[in-house]
């Protein structure tokens, strides 16, 4: 099992590293690469072709067409992740990802939202694998740990 993380440019990388960082947690093998779907669509379609991953990660920004040209290649999921790197804020990035024609779906996460890709990638991969999904049970008994200590933060008590 492993995923392919595919970002636009070398710029995108502080956004890879939330999805990796959140992948090792679950320990789940992944490989990244920077391929341009627009700059070098060539080598997208040699990497893609070879058909080796579980699910794919796109992150782009600006026309971000670079997720919905994986998922135009694949029968696998394909999650993608806007990225806010330009003058629009990253509404561009977000709708050329998540507007996708129907029968070619991109799962698309918040704006910067590596963590989230990551985390819908595991729940993903977890449907056919219950130690996987044993360890998102206690991913989200973490999450609710981490906001009870924050309703007992002393400076929330006192408002
Ligand atoms: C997209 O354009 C990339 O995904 C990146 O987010 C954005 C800017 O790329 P660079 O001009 O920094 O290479 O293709």
């Amino acid at each position: 099992m492993f995923v392919r993380i595919i970002m636009g440019s070398s710029s995108d990388v502080e956004i890879a590293r939330k999805v990796t960082s959140n992948l090792s947690k679950f320990e789940i093998p992944y490989k990244v690469s920077v391929i341009s779907a627009h700059r070098a669509l060539d080598d997208l379609q040699a990497l893609v072709g070879q058909n080796d991953a579980d699910l794919y990660i796109g992150i782009a920004g600006k026309a971000a067409h670079l997720p919905g040209v994986i998922a135009g290649m694949t029968v696998k999921p394909v999650i993608g992740v806007p990225v806010k790197s330009s003058t629009l804020s990253g509404l561009d990035a977000l709708l050329s990802i998540v507007q996708m024609p129907k029968g070619v779906p991109v799962a698309t996460v918040a704006l910067d939202g590596g963590e989230n890709a990551a985390i819908l990638a595991v729940q993903v991969l977890a449907v056919a694998d219950q130690a996987l999904t044993e360890k998102l049970n206690d991913y989200k008994k973490e999450l609710s740990a981490g906001v009870r200590d924050m309703n007992n933060e002393a400076a929330i008590q006192a408002l």
